[in-house]
């Protein structure tokens, strides 16, 4: 597999090229699909760093044929993706409450008492830690994004500004003591070295604990064609079978599984130290994916004849609605939303403009196609006819706050998982 001329040149030094399976150790890496040079889909622009040549990262996606692991065939450092982060969780009402329903979920599946320790790994702005706390459970953040940790601290959760590795769980248990409940959401897909971080996982936690992830599952993105969820933060896309497989390397036990709607469809996993017995909704998943063939190339290669599909339409349609003189913008400046633009090539020729909520993107523009970003009340004052919702997984949330616009005669398309206009 070549990496570019301007993969090498530029950015050579911040990111290296996968040589076997991150879990399993395997060779047989299989490329499947190539999303081309992307650029980091949280590197929004100001507007004098436009004309500032930007960095492009490779986006090419294999699976390995020994334990399924579908990953990312390059790592961008972690510095550069994290150190300051955009994606705040608790910008949106569906997450506040989805991270409300998690913290009562893990202290009623671990009888946690109140004083008890719990660890959040990837705690952003310490949402969910806020949630816990409100239990009165004792707290911990660890988050590598310096602007996060400082407003997580801020508004009194206790955050270690890191990346959470097998040293740091030593250090965080001589200080600390092992904790009750470990927690994990969009974390562990963005996690290289899974071994040493598993390691560190059963150093730090109690045996009586549990260590609660959840991450995007793979059997959703097939479904839902969710191309634009890939992209160079996630390095893994889980199934329950190489996630099991992993886990039992490092004595833990995979004991029960959840399937959740949000992120697209993700999984909420249930890992003890414990050998206990595995739930049916683990044995049930794992036949699923038996079902779905996530151990064979075929599915691979049909799912980027479909990738392809869904790109040829879009544009056909974005095209023909402009040569009609429709207006159309986009709704959500999302990673996800960055990743269909780039490999779209959809740029301000199609969109006047992007809108969000998050003040901080507001008043940027896009990372490689450069479109500008503008607070969501532009949408009402502009009433375009067309507004492609970039932000799909919060699509309800989304299409139910502008009733108005659409009221007025505006239209909605949704690229995913089938080309809709609402
Ligand atoms: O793993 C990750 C996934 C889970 O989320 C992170 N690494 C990055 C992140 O991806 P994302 O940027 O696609 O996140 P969101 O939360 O799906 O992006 C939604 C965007 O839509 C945000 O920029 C906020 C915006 N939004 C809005 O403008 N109005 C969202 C809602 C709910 C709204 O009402």
């Amino acid at each position: 597999m070549s990496v570019g001329a301007r993969e090498r040149g530029t950015v050579k030094r911040e990111v290296f090229r996968l040589e076997v399976c991150r879990a399993c150790g395997s060779n047989k890496l299989l490329l499947f699909l190539q999303l081309g040079p992307t650029p980091a889909p949280n590197g929004f622009l100001k507007a004098h760093h436009r004309h500032q040549a930007e960095k492009f990262y490779p986006l090419d996606v294999c699976f390995c044929q020994d334990c399924g692991l579908v990953q990312l065939a390059h790592v961008v450092s972690p510095q550069i993706m994290f150190k300051n982060y955009v994606y705040i969780p608790s910008t949106s009402e569906t997450m506040r409450n989805h991270f409300a329903g998690l913290a009562l979920d893990a202290i009623k599946k671990t009888a946690a008492k109140e004083d008890d320790l719990v660890i959040d790994i990837g705690s952003n702005d310490g949402t969910l830690l806020k949630s816990f706390k409100a239990h009165k459970m004792k707290i911990l953040g660890v988050d590598p994004a310096e602007n996060l940790v400082k407003k997580a601290n801020k508004e009194g959760v206790n955050t270690m500004c890191a990346l959470f590795t097998n040293k740091l769980a030593k250090e965080i248990k001589k200080k600390y003591g092992k904790a009750r409940i470990i927690t994990g959401t969009n974390v562990v897909a963005h996690v290289h070295d899974l071994n040493d971080f598993l390691e560190g996982i059963n150093a730090l936690l109690s045996d009586e604990g549990l260590f609660i992830c959840e991450f995007p599952y793979l059997i959703g993105l097939l479904e839902g064609i969710e191309f634009d969820t890939i992209y160079q933060e996630h390095l893994s896309y889980f199934s329950i079978s190489p996630f099991n497989r992993l886990l039992k390397r490092h004595g833990l036990t995979l004991i029960d599984v959840q399937r959740l709607p949000v992120h697209g469809g993700s999984v909420r996993v249930f890992v003890s130290k414990k050998s206990l017995p595995q739930s049916m909704r683990v044995k049930n998943l794992l036949k699923l994916e038996e079902k779905k063939k996530i151990l064979k190339q075929e599915t691979y290669l049909k799912f980027r004849k479909k990738v392809d599909k869904v790109r040829h339409e879009l544009v056909q349609l974005l095209w023909t609605l402009r040569i009609k003189n429709k207006s159309i913008v986009g709704y959500g400046a999302s990673a996800k939303g960055n990743i269909i633009l780039n490999y779209c090539r959809i740029g301000p020729e199609t969109l006047d403009y992007i809108v969000d909520s998050i003040s901080y993107k507001q008043g940027k523009f896009t990372p490689g196609m450069h479109i500008p970003i503008f607070p969501e009340s532009k949408l009402l004052e502009d009433q375009p006819d067309y507004t492609l919702l970039l932000a799909w997984n919060f699509a309800d949330e989304i299409i139910k706050k502008q009733s108005e616009y659409r009221k007025r005669g505006g239209k909605f398309i949704l690229a995913l998982p089938k080309l809709t206009i609402v």
